[in-house]
């Protein structure tokens, strides 16, 4: 037997600002299915999470729904813990970086740091909002973009070039908040020396604790030199105050990553598990973050520092894995495929996506598709049609024939060897995170188990009174291949397993129990496991998320105010406006909203479709004097040839009043 390890796992922090979708729980999925795994090897595995609960963008949103930072961070992680419960993500402990503990931890890591000489402080300009009072985030600033002009880009990055710059190079910038210019302010700030770990950072970045394309991705780093890292903030903020500074906070991604140790502390205080033998330097613990490939530079580089230099271990291991992406496209509002993780669970059951993520995931950090074609087939043919189908084929037989009674030996040893031997290397595969990979060897499995009931046809030897024993010894047979099955699925399937463990009439099944054969016991009466997955409930789930946009997206831009546009005189004298005369009107054949116009703009004669039949007969039209854009490019319609437009007042749902000069101007007349 290996020894036992020792482990504390974390997930990255989610913000508490926003409803979780199905992109994050790629990530808490996998390292659930991780932990669940370590836990059923005997290996004591902690596992800690919590809401990532300060900064300007939660102070915002709080402002915009009319409550505190704290009411609003303790209902988000309300609303994240339910979601996580829900999708069986499991942890151990789930609190708040907004905590006591945390505070003082940071208070404490900061004050090692500033002793070390590792914290300098520098005055630095920014942008700062005039009308709100406030410092702005790079994501609160938009303009033009300096590379290509693009309208309303944000402050930090250009989503249509893809140039990368200060906010200060932004051309026309505007604050989201106020939609007023931003100035530029100068604030005193306190800077994280990161060089002073180069040194560090460059052993432990090729000492196997990242992933490689992670450790590549520093190398670059590395050679573009580390940068000081700002890890302070102005009031207001919703964070924790600096010591001795009476309008600076700690930026809040400096109290995120202490929040895993202040998560863990909290749980420690509950459970007497000893605080140091986590992360006290050289201790035979191991410490793992899963985390996204977004956040590798806080992970991979701050945090290892920050931990080093406060004389506390740093981590084991960092996995980072990709984002989603829905029918091959980046998930999005307006495309639609954008899930919450509520929806999904309002329609389909956690552990398909469960098991469609873990046919996916691999240990390299690659963007992972969900296709909804793909994954009804996934769910439907293996765990419906090959995984379940094996005990529903014994099950009955064994439930109705032999009292429940399994028999006392093994039909077929070498194959339940085999099975239990394949364990080893599933296990192997589910360690190094190779969840696809172990997958593939418990379907292959599925099939072999399927491919013996077939070729044993209990159900043809029930017709043989000479041989009713020996279907006896084949559906246990097969119950039993079933088992093993749901010992190396029950990481991913934990719900479907502790049926299962009812079914068979067993305690909570272990990765060990793999070696012993169930025989000679009753089991309890078959219940159905999975249903088969129907396109429908596919087609509701994603109308549901439609929906949700649609509810969402109003008070979401609320209080983005785009700053007013403005053209310049030169802009309005191009269009050339003129007075023109209805000689004649009629009714378009086939047309519900326009009418055919023949204007006379003093000699020159046009023809021009205007939506305007809803208020007017073609009759009570002709003779009267109206406002044409004269030079508006001819536009081919399917009725003829528009040449130009005619002005009319409207709103939504009210009568057209066309726009008429007062009388005496004449046809042709320029309108300024
Ligand atoms: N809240 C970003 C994220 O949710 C951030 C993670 C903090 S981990 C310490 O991806
Ligand atoms: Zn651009």
């Amino acid at each position: 037997m290996p020894p036992v390890r020792k482990m504390l796992v974390t997930n990255a922090l989610p913000y508490a600002n926003g409803s979780l979708h199905l992109g994050h729980l790629v990530g808490y999925i996998q390292a659930d299915t991780w932990v669940r795994f370590q836990k059923m090897r005997g290996n004591q595995c902690i596992y800690i999470c919590g809401s990532d609960s300060h900064g300007t963008p939660i102070m915002i949103q709080a402002e915009k729904l009319g409550i505190t930072p704290d009411e609003l961070v303790e209902k988000m992680r309300s609303e994240h813990q339910k979601d996580f419960a829900d999708f069986l993500v499991e942890f151990d402990n789930y609190y708040t970086t907004h905590s006591k503990e945390n505070e003082e931890m940071v208070a404490t890591i900061f004050k090692k740091h500033l002793e070390k000489g590792n914290i300098s402080k520098k005055v630095i300009r920014q942008f700062y909002d005039p009308a709100k009072k406030i410092f702005l985030p790079d994501r609160f600033i938009k303009g033009e973009c300096p590379r290509c002009g693009s309208k309303d880009q944000y402050g930090d990055s250009c989503e249509v070039c893809g140039a990368t710059y200060q906010p200060t190079e932004l051309k026309n910038p505007y604050s989201i908040l106020s939609g007023v210019r931003p100035v530029e302010k100068e604030s005193e700030h306190y800077f994280f020396n990161l060089k002073n770990y180069e040194k560090l950072l460059r052993e432990w970045t090729h000492e196997d604790h990242l992933q490689e394309q992670v450790a590549n991705k520093l190398d670059e780093w590395f050679e573009e030199g580390l940068q000081e890292w700002d890890i302070s903030r102005d009031a207001p903020y919703f964070g924790f105050k600096i010591p001795g500074e009476n309008d600076k906070y700690f930026y809040c991604w400096l109290d995120a990553p202490i929040g895993y140790m202040a998560s863990f502390k909290n749980y420690c205080a509950r459970t007497k598990v000893d605080f140091a033998e986590y992360w006290q330097e050289k201790n035979s613990t191991e410490l793992y973050h899963f985390i996204g490939k977004d956040i590798i530079y806080f992970h991979a580089l701050f945090w290892p520092a920050l931990l080093n230099g406060a004389g506390f271990r740093t981590p084991t291991a960092v996995f980072a894995n990709g984002f989603l992406t829905v029918d091959g496209q980046k998930m999005s509002k307006s495309r639609g495929t954008f899930i919450k993780a509520r929806t999904y669970l309002n329609h389909l059951k956690p552990e398909y996506l469960r098991y469609y993520f873990s046919t996916k995931l691999s240990s390299r950090i690659e963007d992972l598709d969900i296709n909804f074609d793909d994954f009804a087939q996934r769910v439907n043919s293996d765990l419906v049609g090959k995984f379940v189908n094996i005990a529903s084929r014994c099950a009955s037989f064994i439930n109705k024939n032999f009292q429940g009674k399994l028999s006392n030996h093994l039909a077929d040893k070498n194959l339940f060897t085999e099975f239990a031997a394949t364990g080893d290397a599933i296990a192997e595969k589910y360690d190094k995170l190779e969840f696809s990979h172990a997958i593939r060897l418990i379907m292959a499995l599925a099939d072999r188990a399927n491919q013996y009931i077939d070729e044993k046809k209990p159900w043809s030897l029930m017709k043989d009174p000479a041989r009713v024993s020996e279907v006896q010894d084949i559906c246990t047979m097969g119950i039993n291949l079933f088992r093993l099955l749901m010992i190396y699925l029950k990481p991913v399937l934990p719900d479907t397993a502790k049926q299962v463990e009812q079914f068979l009439n067993i305690p909570a099944l272990t990765w060990n129990d793999k070696n012993e054969p169930l025989l000679n016991h009753t089991i309890q009466e078959f219940q159905p496991l999975a249903q088969r997955l129907e396109k429908k409930q596919i087609d509701e789930m994603k109308m549901a998320a439609t929906q949700d946009i649609e509810k969402s997206s109003e008070p979401e831009t609320k209080h983005e105010q785009p700053k007013k546009e403005f053209i310049k005189i030169d802009d309005f004298t191009k269009i050339d406006l003129r007075v023109a005369k209805i000689i004649h009107a009629e009714h378009v054949e086939g047309a519900d909203k326009l009418l055919r116009l023949e204007l006379d703009l003093g000699g020159d004669k046009r023809q021009v479709f205007a939506g305007i039949k809803s208020s007017y007969q073609p009759e009570q039209l002709i003779g009267k004097l109206t406002v044409v854009v004269a030079n508006l490019e001819p536009r081919k319609m399917r009725f003829g040839m528009s040449e130009g437009m005619v002005l009319a007042a409207s709103a939504e749902g009210s009568d057209i009043f066309l726009i008429s000069p007062d009388s005496g101007a004449q046809p042709g007349m320029k309108v300024k």
